[in-house]
């Protein structure tokens, strides 16, 4: 999962309600792009390059996990939304809404459709002013120069004017810093670790992710169940111990809360499976001894995803020795974890259905998981 990365976007508008058609593509971008860092204030600027009505322009920063090219899609879905009607003209004409990319962190991007930064910057001041409100000191990656050096040297002379009212940042109303622990589960390829790290970055969470990369047991175990069970499920009970009551135990001042890819009775829900009886008797006897000793999560959460996607999540991963998982086991992974959840009583448990879900791909789903979320915890 890739960290966000910052874009600073203009908006213009010169028909209809401006305003309110600049607070709603920001609500938008919002929705579709990423978090709204900052916003600058609005001015009414002359129509530059040709005859036209007077402009309200501001800028924004956004913090987004989608490269450049998605971005500009979703800026002309969301201009079109707004109603705007591109013209085959082409000299500039009025328009609903207007939004350019300016910035994407200092790349610099030279495609048939997309240039960054946008190559008119130091030439507009209906760009500069806002722009220098939120970036005053931001490097321009070709010129070499701040956006407050770039607008005392701009040669645009137009008359620009700042408004009173300011636009707003869309509501955030997520308190997931409520919650000093989150740990989230789901079967294999659920999406456990893309949610939780996206989680992390956007709500300054310390991870904890799952290393399991390095068990050696688990590609024997996939070649030969039998002979490898009981070595496989001890070696993960005692990583997993490991890692849990090291890390839990740290305390990281600069973070508001932890969330795990896992939680530590996974052990025990695949070690049902996997291990004969008299195995699993044993296994129970020494979970438990360790188990009491952790720190168990204040919300628990369950990704449930169908069989059909987990197998497309795992082909697509690719991780050699996952491939040839069958259906059943998975079907019968996802049966013992609802069975541990419902002898559940002590924790908070929630079950999210994300069969009808891309949460990495589209930014509503994430934010609509985000609010069962939130309301689960504030509960
Ligand atoms: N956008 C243009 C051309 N001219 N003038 C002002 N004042 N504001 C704009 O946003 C603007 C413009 C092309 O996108
Ligand atoms: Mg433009
Ligand atoms: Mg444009």
């Amino acid at each position: 999962m890739n960290p966000p990365k910052i874009v600073h976007i203009a908006l213009g508008s010169n028909v209809g309600e401006r305003f309110v058609i600049l607070q709603n593509a920001i609500n938008l971008l919002y929705e579709e792009v990423g978090n709204i860092l900052k916003i600058s204030a609005i001015y009414k600027t002359p129509a530059l390059g040709f005859e036209g009505n007077e402009f309200l322009n501001a800028c924004v920063s956004v913090s987004t996990r989608f490269p450049a090219e998605e971005v500009l899609l979703k800026l002309l879905q969301i201009e079109k939304r707004m109603g705007r009607n591109r013209s085959q003209s082409k000299n500039y004409q009025n328009r609903t809404l207007d939004l350019d990319i300016l910035l994407f962190e200092d790349e610099v991007i030279e495609t048939e459709d997309l240039r960054v930064p946008h190559p008119e910057i130091q030439n507009r001041k209906f760009v500069l002013q806002p722009l220098q409100d939120i970036a005053a000191r931001e490097m321009h990656p070709v010129l070499h120069k701040t956006i407050a050096q770039l607008l005392k040297e701009t040669g645009d002379s137009s008359e620009i004017q700042r408004i009173e009212e300011n636009l707003k940042v869309p509501q955030q109303p997520f308190k997931f810093t409520n919650c000093n622990y989150i740990a989230v589960e789901g079967n294999i390829g659920a999406g456990k670790t893309s949610f939780s790290t996206m989680v992390s970055q956007d709500f300054n969470a310390r991870l904890i992710l799952e290393r399991f990369k390095d068990n050696p047991f688990l590609p024997k175990f996939y070649e030969n169940k039998e002979r490898y069970a009981f070595p496989l499920e001890m070696s993960f009970l005692a990583d997993r111990y490991q890692q849990l009551s090291d890390d839990l135990a740290q305390y990281d001042l600069f973070k508001d809360f932890v969330i795990s890819d896992y939680d530590v009775f996974k052990s025990l829900i695949f070690a049902k499976i996997t291990l004969q009886e008299d195995e699993y008797l044993l296994y129970h006897k020494l979970f438990h001894l360790m188990y009491k000793e952790l720190v168990k999560p204040e919300l628990y959460i369950y990704l449930y995803q169908n069989t059909a996607r987990l197998l497309e999540n795992i082909k697509k991963r690719g991780r050699d020795y996952e491939q040839n998982i069958q259906a059943e086991y998975l079907m019968e992974i996802n049966q013992s974890y609802l069975s541990f959840i419902k002898s559940q009583t002590g924790m908070k448990v929630q079950i999210i259905d994300i069969s009808d879900k891309d949460f990495v791909n589209n930014r509503k789903d994430y934010l609509v998981l985000l609010k069962e979320i939130d309301e689960t915890i504030t509960r």
